[in-house]
């Protein structure tokens, strides 16, 4: 099978910071989509400097673990994450339970380096590793009929303390597009620079779709049903008004209680900066046209 994450960066297990710093600006024009395609030109991807270590693995959204940021980094140690099962169904040639390892097998991690943009304003610059979702789903065979992508989050109470709360309605589930799902700047993140995925960000598989907000990125997946209608997802079930389908980050489109215009940018210190929103988070050359002649403050 033609996997097709065809990146030129070969050596996959970078856990040297500083040589993967030095590799940086080199990964962000992969991480654009663009491989070689895009050194040449001053994508915004380019200026983005990745967060610590620190920074991204203890200031978490996973409710399944707490609503607090540190409640993930304190209380996730108990998901029991080795092994794991994918159950992949719906309209799909090849269903079934894929042991993870299985997966991996078959695919090939590269690294990402992507800006993660929260629904509540803030964002940071995540180094991921991963595959591409298109990847997976090409392995599963998906159908002609099918239209969207469901996700769905492990439930364990015994192994995660939040789930024993309704702050949700459990499991935590989200769906894409199709052609969200197969767009090759989808990703599954395994890891975060270079080391596995800590457990608070999503192990040992979360889904990473960097134009869309943070909360579409669902952790911990079990199992990815094929469908012809589209999907419930979590924060839509919670909060309709607040929360629709597609969570496009768009500066223009204010949430209900507070603005989307700015950001606050993680790990700047006392002095919290601030940045502009991008449309699309700075990703719109790459995913713009999926949008196209659709009104954007209706399919929020
Ligand atoms: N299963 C599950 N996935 C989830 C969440 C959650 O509560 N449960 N929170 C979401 C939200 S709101 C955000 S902002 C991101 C946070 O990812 P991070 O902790 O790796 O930064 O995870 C998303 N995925
Ligand atoms: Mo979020």
């Amino acid at each position: 099978m033609a996997y097709r994450w065809t990146n030129t960066l070969k050596d996959r297990d970078v856990t040297d910071e500083n040589l993967w710093l030095n590799r940086r600006q080199l990964i962000a024009g992969a991480g654009a989509g663009l491989g070689l395609a895009a050194m040449g030109r001053p994508v915004q991807a380019m200026e983005l400097e990745p967060n610590s270590w620190e920074d991204i693995t203890n200031y978490n959204n996973y409710y399944e673990f707490g609503t607090g940021k540190e409640d993930p980094a304190a209380n996730a140690h108990t998901l029991v994450t080795s092994p794991w099962t994918v159950k992949i169904d719906g309209l799909v040639d090849n269903p079934g339970d894929y042991a993870l390892e299985d997966i991996l097998s078959k695919m090939t991690i590269e690294e990402r380096l992507y800006r993660f943009r929260c629904v509540e304003a803030w964002s940071m610059v995540v180094p991921w590793n991963g595959f591409e979702l298109a990847d997976l789903l090409e392995m599963a065979g998906v159908q002609s009929t099918a239209k969207y992508v469901a996700f769905e989050t492990a439930n364990r109470p015994d192994e995660m303390p939040g789930v024993r709360y309704p702050t949700l309605d459990w499991p935590y589930v989200e769906g894409l597009r199709l052609d969200e799902a197969m767009h090759p700047l989808t990703i599954m993140a395994t890891g975060i620079y270079g080391k596995d995925i800590p457990n608070q960000n999503g192990a040992p598989m979360r889904l990473v779709v960097p134009w869309k907000y943070g909360f579409k990125s669902i952790k911990s997946i079990v199992r990815i049903t094929l469908t012809e209608d589209e999907p419930p997802t979590s924060w839509n079930k919670a909060n309709a008004r607040e929360y629709g389908f597609y969570s496009n980050v768009n500066p223009e489109v204010s949430h209900p209680r507070w603005s989307q215009a700015s950001e606050r940018v993680i790990g700047s210190g006392l002095f919290a900066k601030r940045q502009d929103t991008l449309m699309l988070n700075g990703y719109a050359d790459e995913v713009a046209s999926l949008y196209e002649g659709m009104d954007l403050t209706k399919f929020y």
